[in-house]
């Protein structure tokens, strides 16, 4: 059972400086309760916390881990940039080199734009679209989570209302009067909205498989139908692949169910860990980013060197034949071995996964929604996730999110996963 006492003064330190204690909110654990473990070193598929216990870690610094942490190759291309200098606020050639990495991979990108977060990626994009469609509305999907502009913190508004409500404090309904809410993987929900509003639409943006209310896949058609509506009503589609990219295949999901948006965003993996989003296109539509054109946009430490050549090497020993197929056949062995030992405890469940991210839902219903998905069993949910990470297994504190595999996972992890599952199960099952 791991013992959190530093974790514990270190967070009680933590939160005397820093609101919830956390850099980022999800990290608190307020969604299961307890000490979040401060961690003090990663390495390949585990991390340890100050207090010395030690995780199987499935949450992958929320995607970008993908190779394991600290791959040595990674530190090593790290190591070398960071003797040149951290940051010069110029061009550099491993931007270029990067952008051209993503060109080549991601199939409907011509050119990239480089920022600090996935937040600003599709704050971006959305200004792009905007820009080039001289449209106001966006319409997003409910349980979708694409960064903290204020114009995406937004949710359905109630019953039959279409357009959104804030989500957060301080976003003014004003900034979220042109966003619109649909339902995922319900394309008639788009339709009626299009049909409506469509030629008011500067873009629809959608996760190509949502990761933030768990991981749910696209029904099919979803996808291709978002591009003829987007087609049709002369909308921009964006796919939000921050999550996706590099992750679910080499190009994304975009590559992987065939459908070719007009922007991307991208984050996490192609930083290789380190702050970085990129949103792209075709030529035509970037050259409208200044300084090549209206749309402005900037930043500090975009592109930075650090950065870039943590994402390059990351990038190359992603493009190793034979990477994707090894982590997807962990994560699936990892997925039915975990639904098995449920099943045979009576744990009704669903488990989504596309590649190597996934979800466990303790529902007895499909969850292809946010709604399905919020009906999930949070209770089961919060016990399980405690019973896990006592045991050394780190999943992501909250229901509504995904978790994912790394190119470093072993076999012996997955044994040693499942077998804890299983002992979960037999213990949750017993309580009636
Ligand atoms: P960042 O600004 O956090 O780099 O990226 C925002 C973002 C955009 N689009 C998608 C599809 C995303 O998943 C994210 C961020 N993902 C969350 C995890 N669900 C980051 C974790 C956190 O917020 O602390």
């Amino acid at each position: 059972m791991a013992k959190l006492l530093k974790s514990m003064m270190h967070f009680e330190a933590a939160r005397k400086v820093m609101p919830g204690g956390v850099s980022s909110p999800v990290r608190a654990f307020g969604g299961v309760g307890g000490v979040p473990p401060f961690i003090s070193r990663a390495k390949g598929s585990r991390i340890w916390d100050v207090d010395g216990n030690e995780y199987i870690d499935y949450v992958c610094s929320w995607g970008p881990a993908i190779l394991g942490h600290a791959h040595p190759k990674v530190l090593a291309a790290l190591n070398e940039a960071i003797e040149l200098g951290t940051s010069f606020g110029a061009p550099t050639e491993g931007e270029t080199r990067l952008a051209e990495m993503i060109v080549a991979a991601v199939p409907s990108v011509e050119m990239v734009r480089f920022v600090n977060s996935g937040t600003e990626a599709t704050m971006s994009a959305i200004r792009l679209a905007r820009g080039v469609t001289a449209r106001g509305k966006v319409v997003k999907f409910e349980g979708c989570y694409h960064g903290h502009s204020d114009s995406l913190l937004v949710k359905s508004g109630s019953g039959a209302a279409t357009f959104g409500v804030p989500t957060s404090a301080g976003v003014t309904r004003s900034a979220a009067a042109e966003t619109m809410v649909a339902r995922y993987n319900d394309l008639e929900s788009v339709e009626r909205l299009m049909a409506a509003e469509g030629n008011e639409v500067a873009a629809i943006i959608v996760e190509p498989v949502a990761g933030n209310m768990g991981c749910v896949p696209p029904c099919s058609g979803f996808l291709e139908g978002l591009r003829a509506l987007c087609t049709k009503h002369g909308s921009l589609l964006i796919f939000d692949e921050v999550m996706t990219g590099f992750r679910v295949s080499f190009g994304g999901a975009q590559e992987l169910y065939g459908v070719s948006p007009d922007i991307t965003t991208l984050g996490k993996i192609v930083g290789g860990g380190l702050p970085i989003g990129a949103y792209g296109a075709s030529s035509a539509l970037m050259e409208r980013v200044a300084p090549s054109g209206p749309v402005y946009q900037a930043g500090t430490l975009s592109g930075n060197p650090l950065a870039t050549a943590a994402g390059i090497k990351t990038i190359e020993l992603l493009s190793v034949p034979g990477v994707y197929e090894k982590i997807d056949s962990v994560s699936g062995q990892l997925c039915s071995g975990a639904g098995e030992v449920l099943s045979r405890n009576g744990i009704s469940h669903r488990i989504n996964r596309v590649g190597s991210m996934w979800s466990i839902f303790f529902s007895e219903a499909d969850v292809v929604d946010f709604l399905t998905a919020s009906c999930a069993d949070g209770g089961r949910f919060r016990r399980f996730f405690r019973f896990m990470l006592d045991r050394g297994v780190y999943l992501a504190p909250s229901p509504y999110e995904s978790a994912f595999v790394s190119l470093a996972h072993t076999e012996d992890d997955v044994a040693e996963t499942i077998d804890l599952v299983g002992a979960w199960a037999k213990e949750e099952s017993g309580r009636g």
